[in-house]
């Protein structure tokens, strides 16, 4: 009998979220950086095994988000990803405290039921600080404030994402999860949801993260201008938006010696992703105050994800 569900990977900024759902397909399909807060949208990476076909949803980290701008947006889609999964994999970082949960556990108390699996990441951390007791702590402390706000609590596993210790098992167990039923994807080679043009403008946008210190690349916007497949090698054109005047030249640096490190950069990543040679274009744009309202963050191309099924 062929199973097909939903995972939804959930937790705080940089708990190792996407790192997880990259290994577990096999493929770098979100972008990972070591700075909080990289993932916007929610991403899918859909594994298809004889078995059944799971479709894991990486979300943005979960915070205390203003209301009105590209916050709110992240934290919406991580609720959006709650709304109906089989099962829910909660990432908590080893260095983490109770009370830097409570965001994440308010929004999973107010989600459906859904049964939920505790992963603590980053084991290899662990070892290497001598963590273990207070990692015993945080561990039970999380587990006893889930179950006490009726939260579908089911197991604590210790994994590292990075090193894939422990995924493979994990995914094992969560299979037992996972309901009879079709493939949402009929294609068994289609690992994501999402169109190429979309993991292009974020490997450019994980560069950015790279390269622009800590402020200004949550100032910082990718859109694909046009993608010209039939060209040799493959053409693109993107356009990186700011959202002050005075963040154009940090961008494009000294004598264009910024935007070219993030243009080769960033090329890199794309071929490898591709696996074919492209050009890459760049530009920069100011889109004033983008991250601040609605009209900003439609323009700057951040729209809601669609509800993935009814019912
Ligand atoms: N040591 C160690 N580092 C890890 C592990 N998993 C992830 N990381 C690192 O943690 C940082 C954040 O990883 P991400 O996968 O981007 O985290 P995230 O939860 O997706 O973060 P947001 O998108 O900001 O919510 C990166 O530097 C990762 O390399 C792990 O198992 N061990
Ligand atoms: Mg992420």
């Amino acid at each position: 009998m062929f199973k097909s569900g939903y995972i939804a990977i959930i937790g705080r900024p940089n708990a190792g979220k996407s790192t997880l759902l990259n290994s577990i397909v096999d493929t770098e399909l979100s972008i990972v950086t070591p700075k909080a807060q990289t993932t916007r949208d929610q991403v899918q990476g859909i594994l298809t095994e004889p078995e059944g076909q799971i479709v894991f949803i990486d979300t943005p980290g979960i915070h205390q988000a203003r209301m009105g701008g590209i916050n709110e947006h992240m934290v919406s889609e991580a609720k959006g990803a709650l709304d109906a999964p089989d099962l829910i994999w909660y990432l908590i970082d080893p260095s983490s405290k109770l009370a830097h949960e409570t965001a994440v556990i308010d929004l999973l108390e107010k989600a459906p039921r859904t049964p939920l699996i505790l992963l603590i990441n980053k084991i290899d951390e662990v070892e290497k600080r001598k963590w273990a007791l207070q990692v015993d702590e945080l561990e039970k402390n999380v587990r006893e404030a889930l179950i006490e706000r009726g939260i579908l609590f089911q197991a604590t596993r210790r994994i590292s994402a990075r090193k894939k210790e422990g995924t493979l098992s994990l995914l094992k167990e969560s299979w037992n999860f996972i309901p009879v039923g079709q493939a949402f994807y009929p294609d068994s080679e289609q690992v994501s949801d999402r169109p190429t043009k979309f993991f292009v403008a974020e490997k450019i946008r994980e560069r950015l993260f790279y390269l622009l210190g800590d402020e200004l690349p949550y100032s910082c916007a990718v859109e694909i201008e046009s993608f010209n497949e039939t060209s040799q090698p493959i053409r693109i054109e993107a356009t990186i938006y700011v959202e002050r005047e005075s963040q154009k030249g940090i961008v494009i640096g000294n004598q264009g010696s910024k935007i070219k490190e993030i243009g080769q950069g960033a090329r890199q990543e794309i071929e490898k992703f591709l696996g074919e040679k492209i050009f890459l274009g760049l530009k920069v744009k100011l889109l004033r105050q983008w991250t601040q309202n609605k009209e900003g963050l439609q323009k700057a191309g951040y729209h809601a994800s669609s509800k993935r099924r009814s019912g």
